[in-house]
């Protein structure tokens, strides 16, 4: 079944990943819609200059409510993420934490902790898994 899709990536925490966000998000979309597709685009900060930062928090608070799921890729440490995180846990949806130990940066406790048996799965990865793991996630 279609789902609607929630990812989260780095944006002004640093944009190193974003090749990888791309990545990901090209194969979230076999799952269903990816509301944040910009996320994965180089040219975020052009294609999003219009919009204040108070339209950029309500509409993607707004879609977090809306979604069914939410994937995020946590190896770039970003206010932006841990904040989307945080509310998607407090709304209970199920959220897939995807973080990479090879980078050699430390993961947040609020990030690795928030792993429950219900809700919240929390994955230390590298890319090639990635398939196996979001076809585990969407069963
Ligand atoms: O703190 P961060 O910027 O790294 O937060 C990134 C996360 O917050 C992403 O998962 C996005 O969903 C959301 N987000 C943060 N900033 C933006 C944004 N800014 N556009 C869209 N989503 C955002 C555009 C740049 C702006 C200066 C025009």
């Amino acid at each position: 079944m279609s789902k609607k899709i929630y990812f989260c990536g780095s944006i002004s925490g640093g944009r190193q990943d974003v090749d990888l966000y791309a990545r990901i998000i090209t194969q979230l979309k076999a799952y269903g819609p990816v509301l944040t597709e910009h996320v994965g685009k180089k040219d975020v900060f052009t294609l999003e200059e219009k919009n204040s930062a108070k339209e950029i928090h309500d509409r993607d608070v707004a879609w977090l409510e809306e979604c069914d799921v939410v994937v995020a890729e946590v190896t770039q440490p970003s206010h932006g993420v841990g904040y989307e995180v945080g509310r998607a846990v407090a709304l209970k949806k199920p959220v897939l934490l995807l973080y990479r130990p090879d980078v050699g940066k430390r993961v947040s406790c609020m990030m690795k902790g928030a792993e429950d048996d219900r809700n919240v799965i929390y994955k230390e990865y590298v890319e090639a898994q990635v398939p196996e793991i979001l076809k585990e996630f969407f069963g």
